[in-house]
């Protein structure tokens, strides 16, 4: 049995991807230092599900599957030794890495929260990559990076994965070559991962290590096959101004008629993909991996792109709640163009879940049967940058 690593594998993607591979037959060790719910503790908030603590997760978890999942402690960045003990011990296959502080107005709220997201998600990527040198094991590495390392806007040309093809002419005659695609990220979590591109295309030429990095849309839905199994088993639902993104946040104020709060025009475009195909594109990387010799394999993980106002309208038109245009809290283009490339995940045999498919569902099984967990206090975005 394929052995994986799930680090953050207590979190909103890690949890539920942590159950899926489990499901697909992997055998599962999710390390996780429970940072995420030591945030919630510090926002004074909590998911809109009710999660169960690890513990009770992983025994339910055993109890309606017969299939058991490890969770080893380690505070990835900051405790290198026990990390590299684990990787030499367990000789994992591949290791799936979410061990990053993910929220943009989290890492925006103040210096030492630009700082905290700084250090965490550096030196949690760079010391997983040092460890599966110095260990010697030829561990796949499996990366939750982000659609906003691109930056929106893309003046009609549709984003490539990861890499862009470029031209200049030398003293008559045309050069081409392929260069990373040119970050533009627009938060300090954003950059981090802007920075962990680099990390990784100098661990690749450096060291040969075998890398893929998913350049992840904005993830709507709660539920997976997995997690509905059991209601100990449910993901977490974040609908807060910090961590709550977007479309989630919207499906939650609709159940419980909160006009939707949309930043600006809400001509902002962005990309979207369902909390389940996250997890199945997870797999999929995992099982085509990059070659020895590769480049660091890039791939957007995204099936949809659409524009916030177009999603409120369309919340609005199902639900019959109002839309509220509010001052945009970020710095960020009013109205921007994206356009791009998913060619790979569907190669893969990816089938994107669409938002016709199951909006109306997440409105009704998840935002309404918690809403009376809302604190009403907690929605609007504070973080203003
Ligand atoms: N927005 C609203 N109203 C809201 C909340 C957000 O109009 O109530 C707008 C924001 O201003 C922004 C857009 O919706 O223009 C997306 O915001 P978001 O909070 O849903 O997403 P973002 O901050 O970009 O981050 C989220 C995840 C992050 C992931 C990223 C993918 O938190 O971990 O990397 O989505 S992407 O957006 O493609 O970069």
């Amino acid at each position: 049995m394929r052995k994986v690593l799930v680090l953050g594998g207590d979190g909103f993607c890690g949890w539920p991807t942590a159950l899926h591979l489990s499901d697909a037959g992997y055998e599962v060790i999710i390390v996780d230092d429970f940072s995420r719910r030591k945030t919630d503790i510090e926002l004074e908030v909590e998911s809109l599900t009710p999660i169960q603590p690890l513990g009770e997760r992983l025994r339910v978890w055993r109890e309606v599957s017969g299939k058991n999942i490890r969770h080893v402690v380690i505070t990835i960045g900051k405790e290198y030794h026990r990390l590299l003990e684990l990787l030499v011990t367990e000789k994992p296959h591949t290791i799936v890495h979410f061990a990053e502080q993910r929220s943009a107005p989290y890492s925006m709220k103040s210096s030492s929260h630009r700082r905290l997201t700084v250090n965490n998600n550096l030196s949690a990527t760079n010391d997983i990559l040092a460890a599966i040198v110095e260990s010697k094991l030829d561990i796949h590495l499996v990366h939750l990076g982000t659609m906003g390392v691109y930056g929106y806007g893309t003046a009609g040309m549709k984003i490539p994965e990861g890499y862009l093809k470029v031209q200049v002419e030398e003293e008559g005659r045309f050069v081409s070559s392929e260069i990373l695609y040119p970050p533009n990220p627009g938060s300090i979590y954003h950059m981090t991962k802007a920075q962990d591109q680099l990390l990784f295309a100098f661990y690749n030429k450096n060291d040969g290590l075998r890398i893929t990095d998913l350049h992840q849309g904005i993830v709507w839905g709660t539920q997976t096959h997995q997690t509905r199994r059991d209601e100990y088993l449910i993901n977490r639902f974040d609908y807060d101004g910090d961590y709550g993104t977007v479309l989630n946040r919207f499906l939650m104020q609709a159940a419980i008629n909160y006009p939707l709060t949309v930043h600006g025009t809400g001509g902002q475009k962005r990309a979207f993909i369902h909390i389940q195909d996250s997890c199945r594109c997870i797999q999929l990387a995992i099982e085509n991996p990059p070659e020895k010799d590769d480049r660091v394999k890039i791939l957007n993980q995204m099936t949809e792109i659409h524009r916030v106002r177009d999603l409120a309208k369309l919340i609005a038109d199902k639900t019959d709640v109002a839309i509220a245009y509010v001052d945009n809290p970020r710095k960020e283009s009013p109205e921007n163009d994206l356009l791009a490339v998913n060619d790979q995940l569907l190669e893969m045999g990816l089938q994107p879940i669409t938002l016709s498919d199951k909006l109306l569902s997440e409105v009704e099984q998840v935002a309404k049967k918690y809403s009376s967990r809302c604190d009403q206090r907690k929605i609007p975005c504070l973080s203003k940058w």
